[in-house]
């Protein structure tokens, strides 16, 4: 499949909706365009959270930084979060370092939030590489027929929405829950983080056994599905339905320190629950699970897969 590009924000978020990803062009090369595009796209009354932009560059896994004059928490919440979630406790824990000579394989983003993950990226190029480096998108939804039209794995589609797994960070936040779950707009969610998902340790070893069979069908199907390549070019952002595709990128040759991409993540109404930043205007506190400004710090730009 080929990803459509458009300069025009409604389009983007009917592509969205269709497809489940497209490029929005025509934006300035700088990490401000991912909160505008976000607003462009979702308007003031369907954006309810858009935290501090991180950067992408060469090493997938380095800290973020935070350019001054990026807005630090887009609080134009005019209604209620969806959905309130539980607040996720845990101690920090350990991610495999990505370098940028190995493939980023196709991953969900947002695992420490649960199953408050953001429901869409914004993710905008300032500057790419000469070779490599081309962000791709698999289709989930894809995925999911594939698998539904497959005699050996029809069963893992009943299972991805049954059985409930392993889906937080080891020692940090835990997040027991589906692989496949329905948001109250209706969306369809489904996560794939090859490292974080796992068997459910409170399952007995039967169980366990259950888990690990379904979730390689899963990773696996993920793995063999068709892939949309894009080589973002400066001030095209790859908008993507959190929800339903997963993306990665191929390894950076040639140019590689310069790439930078700048990596929004949104909340939208459609989200099945939204975490809330404590103590900003604007905020709403209603949520039950409200992070800190440092919470927000830690988890909200949290290492990425
Ligand atoms: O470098 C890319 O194109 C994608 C990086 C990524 O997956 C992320 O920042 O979440
Ligand atoms: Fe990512």
């Amino acid at each position: 499949m080929e990803l459509l590009r458009t300069d025009d924000p409604a389009v983007a978020r009917q592509q969205l909706a269709e497809r489940g990803a497209c490029v929005l062009c025509g934006l300035r090369p700088e990490a401000e365009s991912t909160v505008e595009a976000s607003l462009a796209i979702w308007g003031r009354d369907d954006l309810l959270s858009a935290p501090p932009v991180a950067e992408v560059s060469m090493a997938v896994n380095q800290p973020p930084h935070e350019p001054t004059g990026v807005p630090t928490w887009y609080s134009g919440v005019s209604r209620e979060p969806p959905h309130p979630t539980e607040r996720y406790d845990g101690s920090p824990g350990k991610t495999p370092p990505r370098a940028h000579s190995e493939l980023l394989e196709p991953h969900s983003d947002g695992y420490a939030y649960g199953d408050a993950y953001p429901d869409a990226i914004v993710l905008l190029c300032a500057q790419d590489c000469e070779e490599g480096g081309e962000t791709f998108i698999v289709d989930g939804y894809g995925v999911l027929e594939t698998l539904e039209s497959s005699p050996e794995h029809s069963w893992v589609v009943d299972a991805l929405a049954s059985r409930e797994v392993c889906q937080g960070e080891a020692g940090r936040r835990s997040s027991v829950s589906s692989v496949a779950q329905r948001a109250p707009s209706g969306r369809t969610m489904l996560r794939n983080m090859l490292w974080v998902q796992r068997p459910n340790e409170e399952n007995s070893p039967e169980e366990q056994r259950l888990d690990a069979e379904m979730l390689d069908a899963w990773h696996s199907a993920v793995m063999a599905a068709p892939r949309s390549h894009v080589k973002l070019a400066p001030g095209e952002a790859l908008v993507i339905d959190n929800y339903r595709c997963f993306h990665g990128r191929t390894p950076f040759g040639k140019g590689a320190e310069g790439r930078q991409l700048w990596r929004q993540w949104v909340w939208t109404t459609d989200a099945k629950a939204v975490p809330v930043h404590d103590g900003e205007a604007g905020a709403n506190t209603s949520n039950p699970w409200t992070i800190t400004p440092e919470d927000a710090e830690e988890h909200v730009n949290v290492p990425k897969l």
